[in-house]
């Protein structure tokens, strides 16, 4: 008798649950990499993405969302609703011991997944993590996913991977293998696809083991996110179709985008930085451009896979799926070197490694397979294969955000624009089905969003921590074409490039700290091609000063770096801001032209390679970086491979800096940098963005007015080098009543 009422109350608890769980829809959000405004079929593009297509036709596009720039901060800013800054990750994953820049989810905050876990929700991750620091296996998981409220995992903890061996791949909290992983082998493992199958295949266990429980999976794909890599039968959908070059593809799309009626006649076609006509080797270029498109349909098959799951399971009509993308088309040069390494030896250059050995180190991704083959790269290199690593580049880039300016990085329309395509049968009006939304919207809605489906409260505590209160607004009005609730302006901040926008006004501004703030009417020139800073000043003047209120409530001030990015070089600035802390350079004055940034050689001949500054990279200083220095590319033939080089300038000092001193540069391939001939500085590995690197007291004290000078020694490999180094120092100054930033 007791067993019996003990079923009966279960199937009354059950009843409830079902209840309840009919009434609180699934959620999903799927995340593409590095993709740009107008690669999607429904945005515009030539790309096949019939499956997305076919979501955007039964559900809503918001023609102004927006991303934060960049892989970390947009991943940090969408799992917590709250900007980037704020969750601790405002730039990448090195801790910089500032509260806004730990590389490492902060714990006063809460995932989308934690919060939903108060409304019984069952959540799923995969893809790709990126928001902490801690990714060896044996690593503090504190914010590993199943840490921060998923219940199952699957995917990379990094920031890229090799698609076909991908490092730091992960299934819950065990490191794995891909080439030896029990659990999944298909006949070639490809990420992508990886990540899809592995969708389909929680949903699947989803509706047999907690049918009762709604769910919420974040679903991360690295598609298109460098190196260009896709199976080879993917990419032979693309063959030929961009041999016309890239101007016919801009052209296109962007009469499409008018067409469709997504963006304004007034609108005008952003710059194209090169004719297709100068391009010294076109197969090339279209191949990059084919690989990166088969990457993307690929992405969209496997999205069509997670769509027929839902179907399959008759969890389609009560699931809300969302489509975004982290950030605008990546100009990065990564892998494009004129002479990079083109053909394999013989033998090995590295040490193979066993199938089952786990793969952690960034090595395996840019400079060496498990094979122990080295990577292939540089122009010429045909893209796709396991063992290439080449990014599409800066022209490519430019295509896939038209109509728009800059790139991921950039505040600008580029780099911060996104689709987002909302699906959700039950929640969408019929009038809206098909439709474009037009009101702007950004990352920390789609925490307000989420709640709002479950019917949940934004936690004030969590885990015995007090969690920051959530910076977003609801999406959910617009489901029904209302207006959202926003009271506060759009505000964003990455490596000193920085926005706000309030209404069609919108603030903009690159290169760090000495960058000019720019004014557009974006309603009218969302392409950003007239700045109306000089007409407006008095509207530049009050933007500024919210968006340094903001910067300064949200942790992005102060800036764990001096004046890293824009040319010229100043010599000295100080610019008080309102946190009671201001940053001042100490800068050589030599420095300031570019045109003048030529390295000059000393020591041994043999250690010794020559080169002057290659400024054919896209990130010089003319996009906004201030790239101190790309020598390689020497002559087909020349052996330099793992040379030692050593590179060397001298720059002025007006005085003798009186405070601790760092460099702050921007390398790879764990450069030293001496000064005045005495050991500075040590940096390790490669950095993807400017670190600061306390430098010794042995150096500072050689330090002099009048000339001195750096080397950086360096060890030459295919990837060429990237340093970019200054000096400066961080002081503390009185505040000063109204200081802009
Ligand atoms: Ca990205």
């Amino acid at each position: 008798m007791k067993r019996i009422l003990s079923f009966f109350i279960l199937s009354m608890l059950t009843g409830v649950l079902s209840a309840a769980a009919a009434e609180r829809p699934n959620i999903i959000i799927i995340l593409s990499d590095d993709v740009g405004y107008s690669d999607l079929g429904c945005y515009g593009g030539e790309i096949e993405t019939p499956r997305l297509d076919s979501l955007a036709a039964g559900g809503i596009r918001f023609t102004q969302f927006y991303n934060t720039a960049r892989c970390c901060p947009t991943r940090a800013s969408l799992l917590t609703g709250l900007h980037p800054h704020q969750a601790g990750v405002g730039l990448m994953l090195e801790d910089r011991h500032l509260p806004g820049y730990r590389g490492d989810l902060s714990s006063n905050t809460v995932t989308i997944a934690e919060a939903l876990r108060s409304a019984n929700y069952r959540n799923y991750c995969l893809g790709k993590w990126h928001v902490t620091r801690h990714v060896a296996p044996n690593a503090p998981n504190h914010n590993w996913p199943l840490q921060r409220g998923f219940d199952r995992y699957y995917g990379i903890l990094q920031g890229a991977a090799n698609f076909f061996d991908p490092i730091t791949l992960t299934r819950d909290n065990t490191a794995i293998s891909a080439l030896t992983d029990p659990e999944y082998q298909p006949d070639e493992y490809y990420l992508t696809d990886a990540i899809s199958d592995h969708a389909v295949r929680f949903i699947q266990e989803h509706k047999e083991q907690t049918p009762d429980q709604p769910f919420f999976m974040y679903v991360a794909y690295t598609a298109a996110h460098w190196p260009m890599q896709a199976p080879e039968q993917a990419i032979a959908r693309y063959k030929g179709k961009y041999d016309a070059g890239y101007t016919p593809i801009r052209e296109a799309r962007y009469a499409r985008m008018r067409e469709m009626g997504l963006i304004d006649e007034r609108w005008e076609l952003s710059p194209q930085p090169q004719q297709w006509e100068n391009i010294e080797n076109k197969p090339w270029e279209s191949r990059c451009m084919e690989v990166y498109a088969a990457m993307l349909t690929e992405m969209d098959r496997g999205i069509g896979q997670i769509v027929d799951a839902l179907k399959e399971t008759g969890m389609y009509e009560n699931t809300v799926v969302m489509y975004l993308q982290d950030n605008g088309a990546c100009a990065e040069g990564i892998g494009r070197e004129r002479n990079g390494k083109a053909t394999h030896p013989d033998e090995p250059e590295f040490e193979p490694l066993p199938n089952d050995a786990i793969l952690t180190s960034t090595a395996f991704m840019d400079q060496r397979a498990r094979s122990g083959f080295a990577m292939l790269k540089g122009v010429g290199v045909m893209p796709g294969p396991a063992d290439t690593f080449i990014a599409y580049g800066h022209n490519w880039a430019n295509v896939s955000n038209t109509p728009f300016r800059e790139y991921k990085h950039f505040i600008h329309e580029g780099g911060i624009s996104t689709p987002l395509i909302v699906h959700a049968p039950t929640k969408i009006a019929e009038s809206m089905r098909g439709e474009f939304y037009r009101e702007p919207g950004q990352l920390v809605d789609l925490m307000s969003t989420c709640l709002d489906l479950a019917g949940v409260e934004y936690p004030q505590r969590y885990s015995g921590n007090d969690i920051i209160p959530p910076e977003g607004a609801s999406l959910v009005p617009a489901f029904s074409g209302q207006p959202l609730q926003r009271t506060k302006p759009l505000v964003w901040d990455h490596t000193g490039n920085r926005g706000i926008r309030d209404g069609k006004w919108k603030l903009v501004a690159k290169g760090g700290a000495r960058g000019v703030w720019e004014l557009y009417d974006i309603e009218a020139d969302r392409s950003e091609m007239h700045n109306l800073a000089a007409m407006y000043p008095g509207r530049v003047e009050s933007l500024a000063r919210a968006w340094n209120h903001w910067a300064v409530r949200t942790n992005v001030l102060p800036w764990p770096w001096i004046n890293v990015l824009p040319w010229p070089w100043e010599q000295v600035r100080t610019g008080p801001v309102q946190t009671g802390i201001s940053i001042r350079e100490v800068v050589p004055t030599s420095m300031n032209q570019q045109v003048d940034w030529k390295y000059t050689l000393e020591a041994p001949p043999e250690n010794w390679f020559h080169s002057d500054f290659d400024d054919s990279a896209w990130n010089t200083g003319k996009s906004g970086f201030g790239n101190g220095g790309l020598p390689g590319n020497p002559p087909i033939g020349t052996p330099w491979r793992t040379k030692d080089i050593w590179l060397r300038r001298e720059f002025e000092l007006d005085t003798k800096p009186d405070t601790a001193l760092f460099l702050y540069a921007y390398y790879d391939e764990s450069p030293e940098i001496w000064i005045n001939g005495v050991f500075a500085a040590k940096a390790e590995g490669f950095s993807t963005s400017y670190v600061l690197l306390p430098i010794t007291a042995e150096a500072l004290a050689t330090l002099k007015p009048g000339k001195n000078c750096f080397a950086v020694k360096a060890s030459q490999t295919e990837g060429g080098q990237y340093i970019d180094v200054g000096l400066g120092s961080l002081v503390t100054t009185p505040n000063t009543a109204g200081a802009s930033p």
